[in-house]
């Protein structure tokens, strides 16, 4: 069983992440984990903590030379900012944020006890483990990328940059679409039976759990609702050459909650960031009397950010399914186990 657990608050000394379950015998290349690190720090409309921010990884158990020893792996990324102590209460809580929520569930008098943790800084963790989990899928040619469709309803980068522009001198924030795509990801990642095992249900859960995404689909997604069937299922064909193949892929790769071997291709909405410079009406937690939400240093848009946050999110639970499939002890074993599935169902 391939799990993962994190720590660390935005403005504290780091963020942690262990990932265990992980086989013994691959290679893990810590410039491979900074450039992911990078990627995650990139995109127009980011705020002022991506520059002060260098995001190196340091690998504190589970590797020697560089080689995985099938043990937890340890990863720590250091802040820079770590000012955690020193910085001031924030008393009004932020609409769209986990302020309110948080601090009426913990019993907080203070909303940055909330937002430390609940800050996004914790997707540093949820891409450095996915940067171990993409070493994995990539010794079996699995490759997975994402790009942003839209931003603000605006489809072409010109006007996606303008609607940002636009957001920045209204002092307001924007959000949009991503896609993931999965290439070569082989059949029969998943299963249909039980609900917890579908690998749709998994990825959906593990996407949406990024911070400010707020929906998911896979394939055709709301699409499907529109047609009828005879034109929204993908029709099977086979020759010689190629297999079983089909001509669309309005799945998406999965059907029945199980990879089909085409392109796995998802889809979410990251909303717009909830710390606005020119904030929304709120309410003082301590007087219970009207005030403006609280102004943090925060970003504009997030939207390329967060495809390559949910590329992470996507690599963890394609490498968890497949060491179900190939078993998870040794890189070489799981190697040979694949070519003999391969080729039986060839
Ligand atoms: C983030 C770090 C944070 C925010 C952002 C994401 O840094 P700071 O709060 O010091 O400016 O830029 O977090 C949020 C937008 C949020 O709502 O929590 C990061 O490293 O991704």
């Amino acid at each position: 069983m391939l799990r993962s657990l994190t720590a660390g608050e935005s403005h504290g000394k780091g963020i942690v992440a262990i990932l265990e379950g992980f086989p013994a015998g691959l290679v893990v290349d810590i410039a491979v984990i900074n450039k992911e690190l990078k990627r995650r720090k990139s995109g127009y409309g980011r705020g002022k903590r991506m520059q002060i921010e260098s995001d190196q990884v340091e690998i504190i158990s589970g590797l020697k030379n560089n080689f995985t020893l099938g043990s937890p792996i340890t990863l720590l990324v250091k802040n820079k900012d770590t000012s955690i102590e020193k910085l001031h209460k924030v008393l009004a809580a932020r609409p769209g944020h986990a302020d309110l929520a948080g601090l009426l569930k913990y019993g907080f008098t203070d909303i940055r006890e909330v937002l430390e943790r609940a800050s996004a800084r914790s997707t540093v963790a949820t891409v450095a483990i996915g940067a171990i989990c993409k070493g994995l899928l990539r010794e079996f040619g699995i490759v997975i990328t994402s790009e942003v469709l839209s931003v603000g309803g605006e489809f072409t980068k010109k006007a996606m940059e303008a609607k940002i522009n636009q957001a920045i001198k209204n002092k307001d924030t924007v959000g949009g679409i991503f896609e993931v795509v999965a290439k070569r990801v082989p059949i029969g990642l998943g299963s249909y039976v039980q609900a917890d095992r579908r690998l749709d249900g998994r990825l959906a859960a593990s996407i949406i759990a990024i911070p400010g995404v707020k929906s998911f689909e896979v394939g055709l997604g709301v699409g499907y609702a529109v047609g009828f069937g005879s034109q929204v299922h993908d029709a099977i064909y086979f020759n010689n050459k190629k297999g079983y193949f089909r001509s669309t892929n309005n799945a998406g790769g999965i059907e029945g909650g199980i990879s089909n071997g085409q392109e796995i291709v998802l889809r979410a909405c990251m909303k717009p960031i909830s710390t606005l410079m020119k904030p929304l009406d709120s309410v003082n937690i301590r007087t219970k009397k009207f005030a403006k939400a609280a102004v943090e240093r925060s970003d504009i848009c997030v939207v390329e950010a967060a495809g390559v946050v949910a590329e992470a999110a996507t690599a963890f639970v394609l490498a968890e399914a497949f060491l179900e499939k190939f078993g998870s002890d040794n890189l070489k074993d799981i190697k040979e186990g694949y070519k003999n599935y391969l080729k039986r169902i060839c």
